[in-house]
Protein backbone atom coordinates (compact mmCIF):
# COMPACT_ATOMS: atom_id res chain seq x y z
CA UNK A 1 0.00 0.00 0.00
CA UNK A 2 2.99 2.35 1.01
CA UNK A 3 4.75 1.32 -1.72
CA UNK A 4 2.32 1.97 -4.29
CA UNK A 5 1.44 5.18 -3.34
CA UNK A 6 5.03 6.17 -3.04
CA UNK A 7 5.23 4.89 -6.94
CA UNK A 8 2.29 6.76 -7.57
CA UNK A 9 3.74 9.75 -6.39
CA UNK A 10 6.90 9.90 -8.18
CA UNK A 11 5.34 8.94 -11.58
CA UNK A 12 2.74 11.34 -11.02
CA UNK A 13 5.78 14.31 -10.55
CA UNK A 14 7.29 12.51 -13.58
CA UNK A 15 4.04 13.93 -16.03
CA UNK A 16 4.90 17.45 -14.54
CA UNK A 17 8.99 17.42 -14.38
CA UNK A 18 9.17 16.87 -18.11
CA UNK A 19 6.43 19.59 -18.47
CA UNK A 20 8.12 22.42 -20.09
CA UNK A 21 7.26 24.83 -17.28
CA UNK A 22 8.95 23.23 -14.56
CA UNK A 23 12.32 23.78 -16.58
CA UNK A 24 12.17 27.21 -16.49
CA UNK A 25 10.22 27.84 -13.22
CA UNK A 26 11.03 27.68 -9.61
CA UNK A 27 8.51 25.48 -8.13
CA UNK A 28 7.78 23.91 -4.62
CA UNK A 29 7.72 20.48 -4.89
CA UNK A 30 6.60 18.24 -1.13
CA UNK A 31 8.94 14.97 -0.40
CA UNK A 32 7.80 12.43 1.86
CA UNK A 33 10.91 10.78 3.58
CA UNK A 34 10.85 6.71 4.57
CA UNK A 35 13.79 6.85 7.09
CA UNK A 36 15.63 9.34 8.85
CA UNK A 37 18.76 8.56 6.46
CA UNK A 38 16.25 10.00 3.57
CA UNK A 39 15.29 12.86 5.71
CA UNK A 40 18.98 13.46 6.35
CA UNK A 41 19.77 13.25 2.43
CA UNK A 42 16.77 16.27 1.68
CA UNK A 43 18.70 18.39 4.82
CA UNK A 44 22.33 17.98 2.70
CA UNK A 45 20.98 18.53 -0.49
CA UNK A 46 21.11 22.33 -2.13
CA UNK A 47 17.32 22.42 -2.69
CA UNK A 48 16.31 25.54 -0.53
CA UNK A 49 14.25 24.45 2.08
CA UNK A 50 10.49 25.35 1.82
CA UNK A 51 8.62 24.13 5.33
CA UNK A 52 11.85 22.56 6.84
CA UNK A 53 9.71 19.95 7.52
CA UNK A 54 11.86 17.18 7.89
CA UNK A 55 9.72 14.95 9.55
CA UNK A 56 7.23 12.89 7.54
CA UNK A 57 6.89 15.51 4.86
CA UNK A 58 9.06 18.41 3.58
CA UNK A 59 8.28 20.69 0.81
CA UNK A 60 11.44 21.86 -0.79
CA UNK A 61 12.22 24.94 -3.62
CA UNK A 62 14.05 23.78 -7.08
CA UNK A 63 15.50 26.55 -8.80
CA UNK A 64 15.38 26.16 -12.96
CA UNK A 65 17.43 23.48 -13.78
CA UNK A 66 17.42 21.94 -10.30
CA UNK A 67 14.73 18.75 -11.33
CA UNK A 68 18.03 16.73 -11.33
CA UNK A 69 18.41 17.23 -7.64
CA UNK A 70 15.09 16.40 -6.89
CA UNK A 71 15.30 13.22 -8.81
CA UNK A 72 18.81 12.13 -6.92
CA UNK A 73 16.89 12.02 -3.89
CA UNK A 74 15.14 8.84 -4.91
CA UNK A 75 12.16 9.95 -2.34
CA UNK A 76 8.89 10.26 -3.49
CA UNK A 77 7.52 13.42 -4.38
CA UNK A 78 5.14 15.66 -5.59
CA UNK A 79 4.59 18.80 -7.45
CA UNK A 80 3.29 21.40 -4.81
CA UNK A 81 2.82 24.83 -7.28
CA UNK A 82 4.97 26.92 -9.31
CA UNK A 83 6.16 29.51 -7.53
CA UNK A 84 7.37 33.58 -8.73
CA UNK A 85 11.24 33.82 -9.13
CA UNK A 86 12.69 34.86 -5.96
CA UNK A 87 15.78 36.48 -6.94
CA UNK A 88 14.13 39.46 -8.17
CA UNK A 89 15.00 42.25 -6.06
CA UNK A 90 12.39 43.61 -4.00
CA UNK A 91 10.74 47.07 -5.23
CA UNK A 92 11.69 49.54 -2.37
CA UNK A 93 8.58 50.40 -0.71
CA UNK A 94 9.69 53.16 1.74
CA UNK A 95 7.80 52.01 4.16
CA UNK A 96 6.60 53.74 7.43
CA UNK A 97 3.71 52.27 8.76
CA UNK A 98 4.59 48.91 10.92
CA UNK A 99 1.79 47.28 11.33
CA UNK A 100 1.02 47.08 7.55
CA UNK A 101 4.05 47.37 5.65
CA UNK A 102 7.78 45.07 6.25
CA UNK A 103 10.31 47.01 6.92
CA UNK A 104 13.53 46.73 5.11
CA UNK A 105 17.04 46.83 7.09
CA UNK A 106 17.23 50.56 6.96
CA UNK A 107 13.77 51.43 8.40
CA UNK A 108 13.88 48.85 10.68
CA UNK A 109 17.24 50.28 12.13
CA UNK A 110 15.48 53.85 12.31
CA UNK A 111 12.41 53.19 13.52
CA UNK A 112 14.97 51.05 16.73
CA UNK A 113 16.71 54.09 16.54
CA UNK A 114 14.09 56.68 16.35
CA UNK A 115 12.23 54.82 19.63
CA UNK A 116 15.55 54.94 21.46
CA UNK A 117 15.80 58.30 21.28
CA UNK A 118 12.70 59.20 22.23
CA UNK A 119 12.87 56.88 25.16
CA UNK A 120 16.19 57.94 26.68
CA UNK A 121 15.36 56.14 30.33
CA UNK A 122 13.97 53.36 29.07
CA UNK A 123 16.24 52.65 25.88
CA UNK A 124 19.75 51.23 26.10
CA UNK A 125 21.23 49.94 23.09
CA UNK A 126 24.51 47.35 23.26
CA UNK A 127 25.91 46.36 19.57
CA UNK A 128 26.53 42.65 20.39
CA UNK A 129 28.06 41.29 17.12
CA UNK A 130 29.63 42.52 13.91
CA UNK A 131 28.56 40.59 11.00
CA UNK A 132 30.38 39.09 8.13
CA UNK A 133 29.53 42.07 6.03
CA UNK A 134 30.42 44.43 8.50
CA UNK A 135 26.92 44.82 10.34
CA UNK A 136 25.89 45.74 13.72
CA UNK A 137 24.06 43.45 15.38
CA UNK A 138 21.97 45.37 18.14
CA UNK A 139 20.60 44.65 21.76
CA UNK A 140 18.43 47.10 23.40
CA UNK A 141 17.42 46.35 26.44
CA UNK A 142 14.25 47.80 27.85
CA UNK A 143 14.25 48.44 31.55
CA UNK A 144 13.11 51.47 34.10
CA UNK A 145 14.32 51.69 37.36
CA UNK A 146 11.94 51.38 40.49
CA UNK A 147 12.04 52.54 44.08
CA UNK A 148 14.07 49.52 44.59
CA UNK A 149 17.59 51.38 43.77
CA UNK A 150 19.33 48.18 41.78
CA UNK A 151 22.03 48.58 39.29
CA UNK A 152 21.00 45.45 37.34
CA UNK A 153 17.32 44.00 38.21
CA UNK A 154 17.56 40.80 39.07
CA UNK A 155 15.92 39.11 35.99
CA UNK A 156 16.17 39.08 32.39
CA UNK A 157 13.79 38.23 29.20
CA UNK A 158 15.64 37.69 25.94
CA UNK A 159 14.15 38.37 22.54
CA UNK A 160 15.46 37.22 19.43
CA UNK A 161 14.02 38.27 15.99
CA UNK A 162 15.12 37.58 12.52
CA UNK A 163 17.52 34.95 12.64
CA UNK A 164 16.06 33.21 9.74
CA UNK A 165 16.34 36.31 6.84
CA UNK A 166 13.22 35.14 4.40
CA UNK A 167 10.95 35.21 7.78
CA UNK A 168 10.52 38.72 7.34
CA UNK A 169 7.41 38.77 9.89
CA UNK A 170 9.89 38.45 12.69
CA UNK A 171 11.42 41.71 12.53
CA UNK A 172 7.95 43.15 12.02
CA UNK A 173 6.63 41.22 15.31
CA UNK A 174 10.16 42.67 16.77
CA UNK A 175 8.82 46.26 16.52
CA UNK A 176 5.59 45.93 17.65
CA UNK A 177 7.18 43.92 20.96
CA UNK A 178 9.47 46.85 21.55
CA UNK A 179 6.51 49.72 20.59
CA UNK A 180 3.89 48.08 23.82
CA UNK A 181 6.66 47.56 26.01
CA UNK A 182 7.23 51.02 25.69
CA UNK A 183 3.73 51.96 26.23
CA UNK A 184 3.73 49.49 28.84
CA UNK A 185 6.28 51.62 31.03
CA UNK A 186 4.85 55.08 29.63
CA UNK A 187 1.77 54.75 30.36
CA UNK A 188 -0.31 54.46 33.66
CA UNK A 189 1.08 51.80 36.09
CA UNK A 190 -1.05 48.29 35.87
CA UNK A 191 0.50 44.96 37.35
CA UNK A 192 2.84 43.94 34.81
CA UNK A 193 4.40 47.29 34.34
CA UNK A 194 5.41 47.21 37.81
CA UNK A 195 6.95 43.84 37.93
CA UNK A 196 9.09 45.37 35.02
CA UNK A 197 9.69 48.35 36.64
CA UNK A 198 11.30 46.63 39.86
CA UNK A 199 12.52 42.97 38.76
CA UNK A 200 13.40 42.34 35.02
CA UNK A 201 15.39 43.66 31.90
CA UNK A 202 13.77 42.68 28.79
CA UNK A 203 16.19 42.44 25.88
CA UNK A 204 15.18 42.48 22.07
CA UNK A 205 17.69 41.65 19.19
CA UNK A 206 15.43 43.20 16.57
CA UNK A 207 17.54 41.16 13.78
CA UNK A 208 19.64 38.64 14.57
CA UNK A 209 21.00 38.14 10.87
CA UNK A 210 20.99 41.31 9.13
CA UNK A 211 23.26 40.51 6.26
CA UNK A 212 20.73 37.86 5.42
CA UNK A 213 17.78 40.31 6.21
CA UNK A 214 19.38 42.43 3.88
CA UNK A 215 19.97 39.93 0.78
CA UNK A 216 16.42 38.43 1.17
CA UNK A 217 15.17 42.23 0.07
CA UNK A 218 18.03 42.74 -2.72
CA UNK A 219 18.66 39.53 -4.30
CA UNK A 220 16.99 36.58 -3.13
CA UNK A 221 13.51 36.59 -1.25
CA UNK A 222 13.94 32.97 0.13
CA UNK A 223 17.21 33.44 1.52
CA UNK A 224 17.47 32.11 5.07
CA UNK A 225 20.69 31.73 6.42
CA UNK A 226 23.98 34.12 6.93
CA UNK A 227 25.99 35.43 4.23
CA UNK A 228 29.15 34.11 5.24
CA UNK A 229 31.54 32.81 2.11
CA UNK A 230 31.90 29.18 2.17
CA UNK A 231 34.09 28.09 -0.84
CA UNK A 232 31.59 27.74 -3.73
CA UNK A 233 28.77 28.59 -1.18
CA UNK A 234 27.61 30.85 0.83
CA UNK A 235 25.58 30.99 4.47
CA UNK A 236 25.58 29.07 7.62
CA UNK A 237 22.08 28.92 9.26
CA UNK A 238 22.70 30.37 12.55
CA UNK A 239 19.98 28.60 13.97
CA UNK A 240 22.04 25.07 13.99
CA UNK A 241 25.07 26.84 15.19
CA UNK A 242 24.48 27.35 19.01
CA UNK A 243 26.82 25.41 20.77
CA UNK A 244 23.94 22.76 22.27
CA UNK A 245 23.98 19.86 20.68
CA UNK A 246 25.61 20.95 17.88
CA UNK A 247 25.99 18.55 14.76
CA UNK A 248 24.07 16.22 16.63
CA UNK A 249 21.53 13.47 15.69
CA UNK A 250 21.05 14.39 11.95
CA UNK A 251 19.44 17.33 12.98
CA UNK A 252 21.62 19.68 10.45
CA UNK A 253 23.74 19.79 7.38
CA UNK A 254 27.61 19.72 7.21
CA UNK A 255 27.16 20.51 3.72
CA UNK A 256 28.12 24.30 3.20
CA UNK A 257 25.43 24.39 0.12
CA UNK A 258 22.77 23.08 2.53
CA UNK A 259 20.21 25.51 4.27
CA UNK A 260 20.52 24.39 7.32
CA UNK A 261 24.29 23.74 7.00
CA UNK A 262 25.84 24.00 11.00
CA UNK A 263 29.18 25.87 10.04
CA UNK A 264 32.47 24.19 10.98
CA UNK A 265 32.27 24.35 14.44
CA UNK A 266 29.97 25.43 17.24
CA UNK A 267 29.46 29.10 17.65
CA UNK A 268 31.62 29.50 14.44
CA UNK A 269 29.40 33.09 13.22
CA UNK A 270 29.48 35.95 15.03
CA UNK A 271 25.46 36.33 15.29
CA UNK A 272 25.07 33.29 17.48
CA UNK A 273 28.64 33.77 19.36
CA UNK A 274 27.99 37.82 19.93
CA UNK A 275 25.08 36.94 21.62
CA UNK A 276 26.14 33.96 23.52
CA UNK A 277 28.78 36.56 25.06
CA UNK A 278 26.36 39.27 25.91
CA UNK A 279 24.43 36.93 27.45
CA UNK A 280 27.28 35.17 29.50
CA UNK A 281 26.95 39.03 31.53
CA UNK A 282 22.99 39.21 31.94
CA UNK A 283 22.20 38.57 35.56
CA UNK A 284 19.37 35.71 35.60
CA UNK A 285 17.98 34.74 32.12
CA UNK A 286 14.45 33.40 33.25
CA UNK A 287 12.46 33.69 30.10
CA UNK A 288 13.78 33.81 26.35
CA UNK A 289 11.47 33.65 23.02
CA UNK A 290 13.41 33.16 19.31
CA UNK A 291 10.40 34.74 16.91
CA UNK A 292 10.32 32.36 13.55
CA UNK A 293 7.72 31.41 10.64
CA UNK A 294 5.83 29.82 9.93
CA UNK A 295 3.59 26.86 10.88
CA UNK A 296 1.61 28.58 13.68
CA UNK A 297 3.56 26.52 16.56
CA UNK A 298 4.57 26.84 20.13
CA UNK A 299 7.82 25.12 20.50
CA UNK A 300 9.96 23.81 23.73
CA UNK A 301 13.26 22.21 23.94
CA UNK A 302 15.03 19.99 23.33
CA UNK A 303 15.08 19.99 19.79
CA UNK A 304 18.28 18.18 19.32
CA UNK A 305 17.06 15.05 20.89
CA UNK A 306 13.32 13.67 21.62
CA UNK A 307 14.26 12.95 25.12
CA UNK A 308 12.03 15.32 27.32
CA UNK A 309 13.29 18.00 28.99
CA UNK A 310 12.32 17.40 33.02
CA UNK A 311 10.15 20.64 33.33
CA UNK A 312 8.25 19.94 29.76
CA UNK A 313 5.02 20.60 31.87
CA UNK A 314 5.69 23.78 33.06
CA UNK A 315 6.63 24.92 29.51
CA UNK A 316 3.03 22.89 27.57
CA UNK A 317 1.44 24.77 30.74
CA UNK A 318 2.38 27.83 29.55
CA UNK A 319 2.47 27.36 26.02
CA UNK A 320 -1.05 26.46 26.67
CA UNK A 321 -1.69 29.64 28.14
CA UNK A 322 -0.53 31.51 25.23
CA UNK A 323 -2.64 29.66 23.16
CA UNK A 324 -5.54 30.79 24.93
CA UNK A 325 -4.60 34.37 24.92
CA UNK A 326 -3.98 34.21 21.44
CA UNK A 327 -6.95 32.70 20.25
CA UNK A 328 -8.80 34.72 21.73
CA UNK A 329 -7.49 38.03 20.09
CA UNK A 330 -6.76 37.04 16.63
CA UNK A 331 -8.23 33.07 16.28
CA UNK A 332 -5.77 31.21 15.07
CA UNK A 333 -4.95 28.37 17.50
CA UNK A 334 -1.10 27.83 17.43
CA UNK A 335 -0.24 24.11 18.63
CA UNK A 336 2.20 23.57 21.39
CA UNK A 337 4.89 20.87 21.67
CA UNK A 338 8.52 19.64 21.64
CA UNK A 339 9.88 20.47 18.77
CA UNK A 340 11.79 16.99 18.32
CA UNK A 341 8.76 15.46 18.40
CA UNK A 342 6.31 17.82 17.35
CA UNK A 343 8.31 19.70 14.24
CA UNK A 344 11.41 17.97 13.62
CA UNK A 345 15.08 17.14 14.94
CA UNK A 346 17.10 20.26 14.83
CA UNK A 347 20.41 20.37 16.34
CA UNK A 348 22.58 23.38 17.52
CA UNK A 349 19.14 25.79 18.35
CA UNK A 350 18.75 28.72 20.01
CA UNK A 351 16.21 27.27 22.32
CA UNK A 352 18.16 24.25 23.14
CA UNK A 353 21.04 26.70 24.45
CA UNK A 354 18.81 28.73 26.29
CA UNK A 355 17.03 26.36 28.09
CA UNK A 356 20.30 24.30 28.97
CA UNK A 357 23.19 27.22 29.54
CA UNK A 358 20.71 29.70 31.31
CA UNK A 359 17.59 27.25 32.67
CA UNK A 360 15.37 29.62 31.29
CA UNK A 361 12.02 28.83 30.13
CA UNK A 362 12.76 28.85 26.08
CA UNK A 363 10.70 29.27 23.31
CA UNK A 364 10.92 29.64 19.46
CA UNK A 365 7.58 30.46 17.63
CA UNK A 366 6.61 29.64 14.85
CA UNK A 367 4.24 32.39 13.48
CA UNK A 368 1.52 32.86 10.58
CA UNK A 369 0.74 31.51 8.56
CA UNK A 370 0.14 27.43 8.32
CA UNK A 371 1.37 27.14 4.57
CA UNK A 372 -0.97 29.29 2.39
CA UNK A 373 1.50 31.85 1.51
CA UNK A 374 4.23 30.88 4.22
CA UNK A 375 7.19 32.84 4.34
CA UNK A 376 5.68 35.64 2.00
CA UNK A 377 2.84 36.37 4.61
CA UNK A 378 0.55 39.16 3.12
CA UNK A 379 1.09 42.75 4.42
CA UNK A 380 -2.36 42.80 5.49
CA UNK A 381 -1.72 40.00 8.19
CA UNK A 382 1.02 42.07 9.92
CA UNK A 383 -1.21 43.84 12.72
CA UNK A 384 -3.03 40.54 13.69
CA UNK A 385 0.08 38.48 13.90
CA UNK A 386 1.80 41.17 15.74
CA UNK A 387 -1.17 41.37 18.14
CA UNK A 388 -1.59 37.68 18.97
CA UNK A 389 2.31 36.93 19.82
CA UNK A 390 2.49 40.32 22.23
CA UNK A 391 0.03 38.43 23.89
CA UNK A 392 2.05 35.45 23.92
CA UNK A 393 4.84 38.01 25.34
CA UNK A 394 2.87 38.86 27.84
CA UNK A 395 1.85 35.50 28.66
CA UNK A 396 5.39 34.40 29.49
CA UNK A 397 6.17 37.74 31.37
CA UNK A 398 2.85 37.00 33.55
CA UNK A 399 4.52 33.81 34.58
CA UNK A 400 8.15 34.80 34.83
CA UNK A 401 8.02 37.89 37.03
O1 LIG B 1 14.32 24.82 11.55
C1 LIG B 1 14.31 25.79 12.31
O2 LIG B 1 15.32 26.37 12.65
C2 LIG B 1 13.00 26.30 12.86
N1 LIG B 1 12.00 26.23 11.82
S1 LIG B 1 12.06 27.26 10.57
O3 LIG B 1 11.08 26.88 9.58
N2 LIG B 1 11.62 28.70 11.09
O4 LIG B 1 13.38 27.32 10.09
C3 LIG B 1 12.53 25.47 14.01
C4 LIG B 1 13.58 24.94 14.94
C5 LIG B 1 13.19 24.94 16.30
N3 LIG B 1 13.81 26.07 16.87
C6 LIG B 1 14.24 26.11 18.10
N4 LIG B 1 13.99 25.11 18.89
N5 LIG B 1 14.92 27.16 18.48
ZN1 LIG C 1 13.11 30.06 11.16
Amino acid sequence: MMKSFAIALVFGLAVIANGQASSKSWARYRLFPRSQAEAQKISDSSLSMFSDNVGPETDVVAAPGQMPEVWKLQVPFQFVQFLPDPTRPMPDTDATDYRNEYFNLAELNAKFEEWRIANPSLVQRTQIATTVQNRPVYAYRIYKQGDRDVEHPPKSVVFTFGIHAREWIGPAVGLHVYNRLLALLNGPSTDLSERLTDNCAIYIVPSQNPDGYNYSWTNNRMWRKNRRPNGNNFGVDLNRNYGVGWGLNSGSSGNTGSDTYRGPSAWSEPETSGLRNFCQGLRGIVGFIDFHSYSELILAPWSYQTAQPANLGTYLNIGNQMVTAMTAIGGHAYEVGQTSTLLYLASGTSTDFFHSTHNALAYCIEMRDTGANGFQLPPSQITPTQDENWEAVKVLLDNLL
